[in-house]
């Protein structure tokens, strides 16, 4: 099997971008293991602090948030850094050629429950026209970014990445301690009847999702096949989409500071949007491409549904077709 390094040379991917890819995954080995711990690394629970999204953080979110962050900083080519845990862009070598944005411990409901977690990361090139410490950095669509990728601790650490072409999975070896090439290109199977979505949130969501919905848990003849899965950890969820095909809804709700849903641009939506689209899926936002959304603010949420190109746009033409929404 192919190590991580000679694939991405081969996929002619520059040297500096190959090396700021080396520095987040030696910060995900760190997390990995402390995750592997458990209890015994003495990281599990609440801090008593909130992050900017008004969450808890646990502690293990800080922990990861702060290898990311001081080994980024460590790394010449790295301009700015954004966090789902730094209120703040974070400027680091004010002439450097990109900048990183991570969500460091995605699903962290789970942490304490042995459940599946994960890191996700995307890397832009820096913009010489603002500074590295303003949002503006970081105002770039989704299309632009050079790098997607995350980390999921599961069973095994599985990485998923694209640098622009194929999807891509990779595998930690314990054994050496890098990460080889176990799925080369991941394509979505468009067969898929499974959806990931929390149903908890029905009451809360527009007409027009409630309906789609109703059509998928009650219409015998054309849902027939449908069944269900749902993570708490979107990385979770997507990687088993683009390992077997199905579809993941956060629509936006009606609860106060979810009117745009729950999931955030920068460092959720657009990388997974990258690495599904990537692998020939969809990835939307009231119907329009993710990717292509122009970002408002640094922690942006957005609506979300992507995955097989089938159910996006069955679940976008319901929508749509419906003008309570
Ligand atoms: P946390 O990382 O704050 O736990 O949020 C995870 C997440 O953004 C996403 O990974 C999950 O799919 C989603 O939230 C779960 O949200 P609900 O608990 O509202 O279903």
């Amino acid at each position: 099997m192919e190590r991580l390094i000679p694939t991405l040379k081969k996929d002619g991917v520059e040297l500096d971008l190959i090396l700021l890819i080396r520095t987040i995954l030696a910060a995900t080995k760190e997390i990995a293991f402390r995750v592997s711990q458990g209890e015994l690394s003495g990281v599990l629970g609440s801090t008593l602090d909130e992050n900017i999204q008004g969450e808890v953080q646990k502690k293990l979110d800080v922990l990861a948030n702060q290898l990311l962050k001081d080994m980024l900083s460590d790394d010449d080519s790295v301009r700015s850094i954004a966090s789902e845990e730094e209120e703040f862009v974070v400027p680091v070598h004010s002439t450097a050629p990109y900048i990183v944005a991570f969500d460091p411990l995605d699903g962290s409901s789970n942490i304490d429950i042995n459940g599946q977690i994960g890191t996700i990361f995307t890397i832009y090139r820096a913009r010489d026209d603002v500074a590295a410490n303003s949002p503006e950095q970081f105002a770039q669509l989704g299309t632009e970014q050079v790098c997607a990728g995350y980390v999921l601790y599961g069973p095994s650490t599985y990485l998923m990445m694209t640098t622009g072409g194929p999807t891509r999975g990779y595998t930690l070896d314990l054994t050496h301690g890098g990460y080889l090439l176990t799925v080369p290109e991941v394509t979505l199977s468009q067969d898929s009847m499974e959806f990931s979505a929390n149903m908890a949130n029905y009451r809360y969501w527009q007409e027009g999702v409630q309906h789609y919905f109703d059509q998928v848990l009650y219409s015998s003849e054309d849902y027939k096949d449908v069944t269900m899965r749902y993570n708490g950890a979107m990385v979770g969820d997507i990687n088993r989409i683009l390992i077997k095909g199905g579809v993941f809804h956060y629509p936006s709700d009606a609860r106060a500071g979810n009117e745009n849903g729950k999931i955030r641009l920068l460092y959720e939506a657009n990388p997974l949007a990258m690495l599904i689209e990537k692998a020939g899926g969809k990835a939307t936002a009231h119907g329009k491409r993710i990717m292509a959304l122009p970002p408002t603010s640094l922690h942006q949420r957005v609506p979300v549904v992507m995955g097989s190109n089938n159910l996006v746009d069955e679940f976008d033409k319901a929508i749509f077709s419906n003008s309570n929404v």
